[in-house]
């Protein structure tokens, strides 16, 4: 394992007040001594007024502050320095590089975060929820990376490990003690503490959709008839002109995707072309482009003008196409009331001009895209990435496995490999050895001096 000291800034380049500078690893404050006057590691994690200079020239690169955290009780577990210089495009480059002039190496993507792992500070679902607390979007992201960076995650994790080693203890006295009749343990009880911790397992499972649309944002894609309203709605949830609005029919040709935050989710918004026939080749383009965004939607926002009929056959056939719930809404609400005319139930009806309806439109996207996590709140963990999932389907697998055996009349010795083997899908998960393919993959997406 690599100790060498690593250096990077870790706020972005650019014209700020301040830049935040970190420098860790084996010998970091023998680095540090050369270019920070006076150095001064003790007292540690205290904070000390320090000159930046050029550990060869001498020349004066910044007053800054420094603070020392000796290993192991630092972020990476290693010697570590917190350096605060002024920012701008030039101080921080001129410190960053004084101190790689000193003896420091600059530092990979996510390289503090991943010798804090290494070294035991925090679990891999730990180090996932640094970077996605970093690149959250929403609240609602934040929040929830904020939750599995606390070990939230971690914890039901460890819970649901201790579970499966109660379970195999139980098989196990049948193991040491195979001739007693019936055995010491009623299979009952194993029966019931299997059947507890399956659950368990599969109920986090079940969070995996919504959890994973959480970290990359639900996909909502806005449907209908030409002129019905679709780009007006699209600039109105984003609260931003961004789609072009006539009243000519075709106007949007190609589909506009944009991110926007609804009630503190993360939504991917795609404007469409209009669902009609055409004979124009560019809107021909568009509405095959629609389809295909229809069939990947995690929602379709279906609009109608108020003075028109609900679906017409020819949207129920564009519909028919795509698996996702579909949220109706009536348009244009301030030039003919949705009653003069066929309505849906549960339609929201909505003005663009008066701003009516838009805000239980955004309530009831964010209900569809993500009931299940606003239902579970904040505590509940949640899995949020495919790697978690992956992990749990292969615990969950072994569970069921081993009920099976058992029922097959397979003996104990054996139906407890699979509780083991789903122990070991849990610990992967946690990251209790991870093979460093596996770690580069989660490092890769790191930013640099994190
Ligand atoms: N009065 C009124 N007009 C609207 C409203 N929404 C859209 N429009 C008008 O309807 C026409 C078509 O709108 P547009 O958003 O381009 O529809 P699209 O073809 O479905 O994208 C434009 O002239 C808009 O100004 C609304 O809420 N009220
Ligand atoms: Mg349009």
């Amino acid at each position: 394992m690599l100790t060498d000291p690593i250096v990077a800034l870790a706020t972005p380049p650019g014209r700020s007040a301040l830049a935040l500078i970190r420098l860790s690893g084996r010998g970091a404050f023998d680095v540090a001594a050369r270019v920070l006057r006076p150095f001064r590691p003790e007292p540690a994690r205290t904070v000390h007024r320090v000159q930046v200079v050029h550990p060869t020239s001498g020349a004066p690169v910044d007053d800054g502050l420094a603070v020392c955290f000796p290993g192991p009780r630092s972020y990476t577990g290693d010697d570590l320095v917190e350096l605060s210089t002024h920012g701008g495009l030039v101080v921080p480059a001129a410190a960053v590089g004084a101190l790689v002039t000193a003896g420091a190496r600059p530092a990979a993507p996510g390289e503090f975060t991943r010798r804090a792992l290494l070294n035991g500070k925090i679990d891999l679902l730990q180090a996932e929820a640094t970077a996605d607390l970093i690149d959250a979007g929403s609240p609602a992201q934040a929040r929830r990376a904020l939750q599995q960076l606390e070990r939230g995650l971690s914890a039901r994790l460890a819970e649901l490990r201790a579970e499966l080693l109660e379970l195999e203890a139980l098989i196990a006295y049948d193991i040491d003690f195979p001739d007693e009749d019936e055995g010491a343990v009623a299979p009952e009880r194993v029966t019931r503490a299997w059947r507890a911790v399956r659950d368990r397992i599969a109920g986090l499972l079940e969070t995996a959709p919504q959890g994973e649309r959480l970290r990359e944002g639900a996909l909502l894609v806005i449907a209908g008839r030409a002129n019905a309203g679709k780009s007006s709605l699209f600039n109105a949830l984003l609260g931003v002109e961004r789609a072009i609005v006539t009243e000519v029919p075709g106007t949007t040709r190609d589909a506009i995707e944009a991110y926007a935050v609804l009630e503190g989710f993360p939504f991917r918004l795609v404007d469409t072309a209009g669902l009609r026939h055409s004979d124009d080749r560019v809107e021909k383009l568009g509405i095959e482009v629609s389809r295909r965004y229809l069939a990947a939607a995690d929602l379709v926002l279906f609009c109608r003008d108020a003075g028109c009929e609900m679906r017409d056959a020819e949207s129920e056939q564009f519909l028919a196409s795509c698996r996702a719930p579909v949220v109706d809404v009536v348009t244009k609400v301030d030039l003919q009331r949705p009653s003069d005319s066929p309505t849906v139930p549960q339609s929201v009806a909505v003005s663009v001009v008066t701003g009516e309806g838009l805000a239980e439109l955004r309530r009831r996207l964010a209900e569809v895209a993500f009931g299940r996590l606003l239902a579970l709140g904040d505590v509940e963990p949640v899995i949020t990435r495919a790697r978690h999932r992956a992990a749990l389907e292969r615990a969950l697998a072994e569970v069921e496995a081993f009920q099976s055996a058992r029922q097959g009349g397979v003996d104990a010795a054996a139906t407890a490999t699979h509780l083991r083997t789903a122990v070991g899908a849990l610990d992967d998960l946690i990251g209790v050895v991870t093979p460093d393919d596996v770690l580069d993959r989660v490092f890769a997406s790191f930013c640099i001096g994190k």
